[in-house]
């Protein structure tokens, strides 16, 4: 098996996440950005993660993941209870429906370099917080956004938030992670999780620089 991810992947750190909180020691490469249009050739939607197995290859992180986790090796990411499961798979297509196709709006504004309409921006972000109202709802109280232990949940949640507290307030917009009381006490205290900290760390320069070019408006 090999994982194909790029440094400072949301997406791609969702499985990073998984794989050292389970110990699976799979060989990891780091590809450029932009991605080379070569490597279509092993995804066709010509994005990362991707997993090889025996010379197959497969797409789509929450596949990947789950995939994993069908493997079997403890520790399991998936909660017990079908009940806390089921919670913990609503939290990631809550965030893949509603938040991400919003916050992606901002993101390529960044990455354009071109003049854009802040008051698209402006509405982009509206989306974003009410994406997070949502997702608040299901989060629980307590260190991890499902029951007492790490899970898919928070492989999944925890990159593309700590993206969001780096570049949106390089557009001058509010971070809305430390805006958002239930979001902020969640992203706090998860941020601290052994498996979680170093990727988030790995993550931070990477983002820096690519979204660091300054903005156009
Ligand atoms: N739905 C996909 C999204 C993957 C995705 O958007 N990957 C981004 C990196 S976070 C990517 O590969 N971008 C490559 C590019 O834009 O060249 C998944 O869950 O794997």
């Amino acid at each position: 098996m090999k994982l194909y991810t790029m440094c400072g992947s949301r997406y791609g750190s969702r499985c990073l996440i998984q794989l050292s909180a389970k110990g699976l020691d799979i060989p990891v490469e780091f590809l450029p950005f932009p991605l080379p249009d070569s490597f279509a050739a092993i995804s066709p939607l010509n994005l990362v993660p991707v997993l090889e197995v025996d010379g197959k290859h497969l797409i789509e992180s929450q596949v990947i993941c789950e995939y994993l986790e069908d493997l079997g090796k403890r520790p399991s990411l998936r909660p017990e209870e079908p009940e806390d499961c089921a919670r913990m798979r609503l939290l990631i297509r809550l965030f893949e429906l509603y938040y991400d196709p919003h916050i992606l709006k901002i993101y390529h504004a960044i990455l354009a370099q071109e003049e854009f309409d802040m008051d698209e921006i402006i509405s982009a972000m509206d989306d974003v917080k009410g994406a997070l109202n949502l997702i608040a709802v299901y989060l629980d109280d307590k260190q991890y956004a499902v029951g007492e232990t790490l899970s898919l949940a928070d492989c999944a949640l925890m990159p593309p938030f700590l993206q969001a507290t780096i570049i949106c307030p390089m557009l001058g917009l509010d971070d809305p992670i430390a805006s958002h009381s239930t979001i902020a006490g969640y992203f706090d205290k998860t941020r601290s999780d052994p498996y979680v900290a170093p990727v988030l760390a790995d993550m931070e320069p990477y983002l820096k620089t690519l979204f660091g070019g300054g903005v156009t408006r």
